[in-house]
């Protein structure tokens, strides 16, 4: 059984259906809603070629455009990191909703797997025995369903219910608030950059992101808990025009905003993520803040380590992969995690209005573009790490 069909839970659901695996995904929202939901676009080169090996990256590969620079913007000049240049790696984008719509059709109209949308009141029972079950409400008939099962899978991200029936003692939750927010909007407008672009600026961070040739993400800083209705149009340009601001670049293209919400920026870390029968993977395990565009990525590694462990247990018996799931997604979550953290100094500390952290996170920035041996090192945690 598997609770939520985001990147996770359809990962998921895909690699136990190539292997014959019965299972059932349950979602509460709809289809069309899931399939078009915006978050992500920056999924790194290792988790396409996993999605590729296990026949999950048509769309992807055909849509999807390689990225291989990125650029740092302050005191209005332009700094290009090269980091394909430094690694022969590159970042893909592909919006979150074209994913999750390719996964969805593999999973429920290639492969045969089953999904329910528009559930209400998930709960997960006897998840210490071997025969655990989920109950759920019928969308169409108002009844409770219960269904048993050999696992639980909780893919329901960092809403979710599967996270919340850990009973006391048994997980430890591990939090980190950055004490900033930022406003993430998505703008009906051709990208004004052929690359990722971050903007340093003691106003605050400001970020470009295309998502199409038609929509670019852009990110503001803004101080936690902002109301985005205090962001009408012009204060929203007028602050990325300032913001990204570049002395040998033409302003950026303007356009309608499509969606504009506050995210209070905040990491979180279950563990361990395996309880009896329910085993997390995903955003409901952990939460990394959007900064350096991990999340996705996050929730495909374990999608992958607990699509082959389950296969392996459920036709050979072989326990090797469930025994080390959570110690093995955990080890990236945090390594990732560090990383958000370091460049999260990078983006805010100059608008910290401490300056010693101002000074110290210029120097950190200065140092990618100074050092051979820092590129290496940012190039390579950028990118992600290698599976395995
Ligand atoms: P999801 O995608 O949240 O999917 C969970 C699913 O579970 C459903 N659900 C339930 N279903 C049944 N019963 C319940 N009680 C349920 N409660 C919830 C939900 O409806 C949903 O369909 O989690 P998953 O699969 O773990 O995937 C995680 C990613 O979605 C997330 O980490 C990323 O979006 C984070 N992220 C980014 N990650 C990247 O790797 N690269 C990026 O460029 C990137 N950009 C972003 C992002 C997240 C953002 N926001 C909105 C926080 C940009 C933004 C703005």
């Amino acid at each position: 059984m598997i609770v939520g069909a985001g990147p996770a839970g359809l990962a998921l659901g895909n690699i136990l259906r190539a292997a014959s695996v019965d299972c059932l995904v349950l979602e509460a929202e709809t289809r069309s809603f899931v399939e078009q939901r915006p978050r992500a676009g920056v999924i790194e080169e290792w988790a396409v070629r996993e999605l590729q090996r296990r026949g999950l990256a048509d769309g992807l590969l055909e849509r999807a455009q390689p990225h291989s620079e990125c650029e740092f913007r302050f005191d209005r000049q332009r700094y290009r990191f090269p980091y394909a240049e430094l690694t022969g790696h590159h970042h893909y984008v592909y919006p979150q909703p074209l994913l999750v719509t390719d996964l969805v059709r593999e999973y429920a109209d290639v492969r045969g797997g089953q999904i329910r949308f528009g559930v209400r009141d998930v709960r997960p029972h006897d998840l210490d025995s071997d025969r655990p079950s989920v109950s759920y409400t019928d969308p169409d008939t108002g009844e409770r369903r219960l269904v048993r099962c050999d696992f639980v899978a909780g893919c329901d991200g960092a809403r979710g219910v599967t996270r919340t029936v850990l009973p006391p003692g048994r997980a430890r939750i591990a939090r980190h608030d950055y004490g900033v927010g930022w406003l993430a909007l998505l703008a009906e407008a051709p990208p004004s950059s052929d690359c990722v672009v971050f903007g340093v600026h003691p106003r605050g961070f400001a970020g470009h992101m295309a998502r199409s040739p038609e929509v670019t993400r852009y990110y503001l800083q803004c101080p936690p808990g902002d109301d985005p209705e205090d962001w009408p149009h012009d204060r929203v340009w007028a602050e990325l025009q300032e913001r990204l601001a570049a002395a040998d670049r033409p302003r950026l293209t303007e356009g309608r905003l499509l969606e504009k919400r506050v995210l209070d920026m905040h990491d979180y870390v279950v563990e361990p993520m395996v309880f009896g029968r329910l085993l997390l993977a995903g955003d409901a395990a952990h939460l990394t803040a959007p900064i350096a565009a991990k999340g996705m990525n996050l929730a495909l590694h374990d999608a992958f380590l607990l699509g082959d462990a389950l296969v392996a247990y459920l036709t050979e018996g072989d326990t090797g992969g469930l025994d080390g799931y959570s110690a093995a997604c955990l080890a990236r979550a945090w390594d990732y995690q560090e990383f958000s953290q370091w460049l999260s100094e990078v983006y805010h500390g100059t608008s910290s209005g401490d300056a010693c952290r101002a000074g110290t996170s210029l120097a950190r920035l200065r140092r990618l573009f100074t050092s051979s041996a820092a590129a290496a090192a940012f190039a390579e945690q950028y990118l992600g790490k290698p599976s395995g």
